[in-house]
């Protein structure tokens, strides 16, 4: 096979890959901490990000752990093209390092900067997937802080891959698909982790990871309350089984960001109605 943009994209989309975009991984849009391409592979010229749309009835399904089973199979899709594709690249001669649309990640307690114990554990992929498709012109950060492309808004999952082959890349492109005056993830976000346009990670972690309204309590004053709630779910929820299933499964406890979101003009005519996004246009 030639080696070129358009014919590694057409590999990638006759995998089932719904969009792809390339970013010179010399010129990627960094989040922070920062985690460069070229830290991972010096040698990296592309990155080639991927996107695989949710089954936007899991999205909307009442039990997320229907829309678990559905992120599963789009990640294990995007790991399977990011194999092979890389498989096909090295072939041709060029080092290429598949990203995981999943876990592993980074996992610190001590803030790597300075060395000093972060107030909560925070993790960290080795390489944010969301400023590779933006860097790719694919689509932009949303209010809700996920990657929102104007096809399938954020119900989308990401994967990636980082490789020495020079390709052609993506123009990089200012996108508005937030809708004016739109304010529904924040809404939606039962910790208020989402609020006046910031994104806070760790009341987000705590309840994405294990349902948990609180968080573990810096002052004092604070622990009666985590304990009443920590009774009141262990009260009602087998921990031991959950934790199996977590395992087995990597069950999540949230998508309301995602959920309410109603941006992606490829859903128009299956998005029920009542989550339309007519009302918020302006
Ligand atoms: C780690 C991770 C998480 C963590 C941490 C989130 C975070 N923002 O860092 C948790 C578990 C909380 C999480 C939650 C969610 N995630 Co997530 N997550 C990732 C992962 C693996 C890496 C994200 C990352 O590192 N981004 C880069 C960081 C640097 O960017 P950032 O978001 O701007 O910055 C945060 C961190 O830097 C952290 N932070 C702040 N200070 C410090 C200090 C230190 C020392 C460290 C280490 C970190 C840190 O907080 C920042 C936000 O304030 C990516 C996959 C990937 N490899 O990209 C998926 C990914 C971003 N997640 C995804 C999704 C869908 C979710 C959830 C909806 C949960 C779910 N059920 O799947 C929520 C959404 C929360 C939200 N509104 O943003 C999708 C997003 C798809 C899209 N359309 O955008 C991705 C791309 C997975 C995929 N393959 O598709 N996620
Ligand atoms: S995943 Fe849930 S807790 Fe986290 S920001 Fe989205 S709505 Fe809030
Ligand atoms: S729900 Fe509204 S504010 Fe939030 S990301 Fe979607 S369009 Fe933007």
């Amino acid at each position: 096979m030639e080696i070129n943009s358009s014919a590694v994209k057409d590999a990638i989309r006759a995998e089932g890959i719904e969009l792809v975009g390339i970013a010179d991984a010399n010129a990627l849009i960094l989040a922070s901490p920062p985690r460069p391409a070229t830290e991972l592979m010096p040698t990296a010229r592309s990155v080639i990000v991927m996107a695989v749309a949710h089954s936007l009835g899991a999205v909307y399904a009442p039990d997320i752990r229907m829309w678990t089973r559905n992120k599963m199979q789009t990640s294990r899709l995007l790991d399977q093209v990011c194999e092979r594709l890389s498989r096909l690249l090295e072939k041709e001669g060029y080092l290429t390092l598949p990203v995981s649309a999943d876990k592993p990640v980074e996992i610190h307690k001590l803030d790597p900067a300075t060395g000093r114990k972060l107030p909560h554990t925070r993790t960290v992929g080795h390489l944010s997937l969301k400023h590779a498709a933006v860097s790719a012109g694919m689509g932009q950060i949303g209010r809700s802080n996920l990657l929102l492309t104007p096809e399938f808004g954020p119900h989308q999952r990401l994967g990636g891959i980082i490789t020495e082959a020079p390709l052609e890349s993506d123009i990089h492109r200012e996108w508005d698909l937030c809708l004016k005056g739109c304010s529904r993830c924040e809404d939606a976000c039962p910790v208020r982790a989402l609020s006046d346009g910031r994104y806070d990670v760790d009341p987000c972690f705590d309840y994405w990871s294990m349902g948990f309204e609180r968080m573990r309590p810096r002052h004092l004053s604070d622990w009666p309350a985590f304990l009443g709630m920590l009774y009141h779910h262990f009260k009602r929820r087998d921990v031991l089984i959950e934790t199996g299933q977590i395992y087995i499964t990597d069950v999540d406890f949230c998508i309301e960001c995602m959920k309410a979101c109603p941006v992606g003009e490829r859903w128009k005519g299956i998005r029920p109605a009542e989550r339309d996004n007519a009302k918020d246009r302006p």
